[in-house]
């Protein structure tokens, strides 16, 4: 398994506060490498596939309604350790329990339009890279 890659998308509230260039600036800044990205919008068929995983918890219907209620930013990053060094360049789901100088304490305003998604394992990652990228879209 691949432990180098992450999968991140820019959600729609951090878009529709203009906040992509700062974001990916942070994310280079910190010594990722951007090897994947597209500028699109999920309908809610797909944004209830990509989070099938959460189709049980109470927040799901809103989070499938957010998630594709405006454009994102999708890419695979790259870096040594990826998956965990981008968790915690991004903080806790709760922006008001995010460290300071992190993602969601920056650019997020709420536990569920917080900004920015990581991937929460290599397999996730993988899984996640495939639902928006070909491997020709991979460099
Ligand atoms: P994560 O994004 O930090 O990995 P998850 O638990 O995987 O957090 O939840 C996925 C997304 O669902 C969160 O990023 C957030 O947008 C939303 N979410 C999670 N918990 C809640 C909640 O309690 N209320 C509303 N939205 C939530
Ligand atoms: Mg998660």
């Amino acid at each position: 398994m691949r432990t180098n890659r992450t999968f991140t998308m820019i959600k729609p509230d951090g878009v529709a506060n203009n906040y992509i260039g700062a974001i990916l600036n942070d994310i280079t800044a910190a010594g990722f490498k951007i090897i994947a990205m597209k500028y699109t919008q999920l309908s809610p068929s797909l944004a209830g596939k990509f989070y099938a995983i959460h189709a049980e918890r109470p927040f799901y219907n809103d989070l499938v309604s957010f998630m594709s209620s405006g454009p994102i930013v999708a890419a695979i990053l790259e870096k040594d350790n990826a998956v965990a060094d981008f968790r915690t360049l991004i903080g806790a789901t709760d922006p008001a329990k995010a460290d300071a100088g992190t993602l969601r304490n920056k650019y997020a305003a709420s536990m569920s339009e917080n900004a920015v998604h990581g991937s929460d394992s290599n397999a996730n990652a993988e899984i996640e890279s495939a639902f928006y990228f070909t491997a020709f879209e991979q460099f």
